[in-house]
């Protein structure tokens, strides 16, 4: 069976103390030990060394936010696979919409990612989602399968079996809306049968993916009780532990 996985993504939140001090808080609220559930938390660059360093010795994990594909070289304000495995991190996020929607990234930059991703032995947590107007135009599932394949393409059956999805509907995203339990349910389901084409079904079935988008303690287990949805991109609901660990709970 698929180990759920609760992702706090804090986006540009929190300095280093407060990182300090958020981790410190969420271990004593999971003092009993996780139950069952992955937790990851994301939080800034800056913060990535301070938060593996509180994080040492518990089984919580570290994820960066984004990365450049590059190992190094002059890129200016970037940061590259290694450095990131150097820093502790275990996973790093991809292509999630507001990258997509203020820095211009596209489907053939994470997958330019993704493989960085897999060459430097980080795992990625591949985001994709429709807009509201897309929606509401009836195109969720050729955006979806879209998203999917390109940010897929070229990678091996292994590759793709180890990765996290994450299904964030744009129009759900950091606005209280969430999508309900069963349409959730409906596009994770749509990615699992793209992951079955693209890598097969075993390799589908492998495949832990996330949903994204106002998540909160109330609906976690609605959601998680849902066959394709095998965790949470959280981000509001993560910057405080209580409603973090919460949510991790309610994932048991
Ligand atoms: C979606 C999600 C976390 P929020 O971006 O990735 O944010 O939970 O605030 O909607």
């Amino acid at each position: 069976m698929r180990m759920p996985l609760i992702a706090g993504n804090w986006k540009m939140y929190k300095t280093v103390p407060e990182t300090v001090e958020f981790i410190n808080e969420l271990k004593k609220l999971l003092a009993g030990g996780t139950g069952g559930v992955e937790v990851v938390l994301c939080p800034p660059h800056t913060s990535l060394g301070a938060a593996a360093q509180a994080l040492a010795g518990s089984d919580i994990n570290l994820a960066a936010q984004n990365m450049y594909w590059e190992e190094q070289g002059a890129f200016t304000g970037e940061i590259s696979p290694p450095m990131l495995r150097e820093i502790g991190c275990k996973y790093v996020i991809l292509g999630h919409s507001e990258r997509r929607q203020y820095f211009g990234e596209t489907d053939e930059t994470v997958n330019k990612k993704v493989k960085a991703a897999f060459k430097h032995g980080l795992i990625p947590i591949v985001c994709v989602g429709e807009t509201l107007e897309q929606r509401e135009s009836g195109v969720t599932e050729k955006v979806i399968d879209t998203q999917v394949r390109g940010a897929l393409a070229g990678l091996d059956r292994t590759q793709t079996a180890s990765l996290v999805m994450a299904y964030e509907p744009v129009w759900a995203i950091g606005t209280g809306r969430t999508a309900s339990d069963d349409d959730a349910q409906k596009v994770n389901g749509l990615i699992r049968g793209l992951l079955a084409e693209v890598a097969g079904r075993e390799a589908a079935e492998k495949v832990r993916i996330q949903y994204g988008g106002s998540v909160k303690p109330e609906n976690t287990a609605g959601l998680m009780g849902k066959p394709d949805i095998d965790g949470a991109l959280v981000g509001g609901a993560s910057l405080k532990p209580d409603s973090f660990a919460g949510i991790i709970k309610a994932a048991r």
